[in-house]
């Protein structure tokens, strides 16, 4: 049976997921879609979901009888009552980072999911599903000793005028805050924010950059460079520090040229293309889940996690240099 799938908010991640269940995985359709701006819901049916139904509300679409279960793709503060929502119909759910803006939520959605007793919840922590970030996993895992510290970055080219300072972390870190607690399997205890000098491609309400210091209850020291007018392409870079030796996320494939007295190759510069397999082999495993019933991957418990450590962050960003402690409640049996 193929797994009638409506999505809620149509605009640039809504569309490209509504394409790949439609074009690229198997197992479900696109029965039904909503969006705010009826226009965004219009040109995402004319361009990859013909048969879907147009709804005119997110609840309209959660309760509808064609509709199986759910994509979550609206803006992040819409994300809570939707979810909570699909949790109350007993439809598999699968929301886009963050899983609610604020930690407070989070834990409503977490509760909800609990109190219904089985998963029904996946996050979009599409980096889990990376074949690079799994290659590192494994080799940390198994061949550089303890990990002692990591160093990462993660750069974008250049982001709108709305994006202001916490969207650095609510909107852009919250993807390392997730990977690291997964590469590691560790949980974090502190965070710090530090303000180098602004580049002057930033606009007025963005400190840019920023760097992220992360301790964990294992101890690692966890330095992440967020730059998002970083001009020159979309480059997420990780190295895990070892006690024997040292691991780097590989590089996304691309072909290397030597031309006039050059030896180079392209980066890129779109997140879509950077995490397009991790995005196709993320949503397949929501499929398959859905298909039972249920949920898989990055639990609600993860995004609860995430907006804790998040808020903590933007604590940190509001005092530079200060360390703000981390603490995290107890885990429900659900999540074990
Ligand atoms: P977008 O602005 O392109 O699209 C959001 C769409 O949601 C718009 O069409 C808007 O009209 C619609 N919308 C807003 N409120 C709504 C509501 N209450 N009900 C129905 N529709 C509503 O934004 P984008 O880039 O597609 O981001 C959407 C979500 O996906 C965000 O939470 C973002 O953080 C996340 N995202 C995740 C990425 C990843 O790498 N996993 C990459 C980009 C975005
Ligand atoms: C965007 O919302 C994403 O999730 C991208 O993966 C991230 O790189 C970017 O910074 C965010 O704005």
């Amino acid at each position: 049976m193929s797994v009638r799938i409506g999505v809620i908010g149509t605009g640039a991640i809504g569309r490209d997921h509504a394409r790949r269940i439609n074009q690229v995985l198997t197992g479900a359709s696109i029965t039904a879609l909503s969006d705010v701006n009826p226009e965004g819901a219009k040109a995402t049916q004319a361009a990859v979901a013909p048969d879907a139904t147009i709804l005119a509300t997110g609840e309209e679409l959660i309760a509808s009888p064609e509709v199986d279960a759910v994509l979550v793709t609206s803006w992040g503060a819409t994300h809570e009552q939707y979810v909570l929502a699909a949790i109350a119909a007993g439809k598999p759910c699968f929301c886009e980072k963050p899983l609610a803006t604020t930690a407070e939520g989070a834990r409503r959605i977490v509760d909800a999911e609990a109190t219904a007793g089985r998963r029904l919840v996946q996050v979009g922590f599409m980096r889990r599903y990376d074949a690079g970030y799994r290659m590192l996993k494994a080799v940390v895992e198994r061949e550089i000793g303890r990990p002692l510290m990591v160093h990462a970055a993660h750069r974008n080219p250049t982001v709108p005028e709305q994006y202001v300072t916490p969207m650095a972390i609510h909107d852009t870190l919250i993807h390392e805050i997730d990977v690291f607690r997964w590469l590691l399997d560790d949980d974090y205890v502190s965070a710090q924010v530090v303000f180098p000098r602004v580049s002057s491609h930033a606009h007025a309400k963005l400190k840019d950059p920023q760097v992220v210091l992360l301790e964990t209850a294992k101890g690692v020291r966890i330095d992440v460079e967020v730059f998002v007018n970083c001009r020159y392409g979309y480059d997420i870079q990780c190295t895990v520090v070892g006690e024997e030796g040292l691991a780097s996320l590989p590089e996304p494939m691309a072909i290397v040229v030597r031309k006039e007295a050059k030896l180079q190759n392209a980066i890129l510069t779109d997140w879509k293309d950077r995490f397009i397999a991790s995005y196709d082999v993320e949503l397949q495993d929501f499929i398959d889940a859905a298909a039972k019933g249920t949920a898989s991957g990055p639990t609600s418990w993860d995004g609860y996690v995430a907006a804790i450590s998040s808020d903590a962050c933007v604590a940190a960003q509001e005092a530079p240099g200060i360390i703000v402690p981390i603490t995290l409640p107890d885990r429900p049996a659900l999540y074990a």
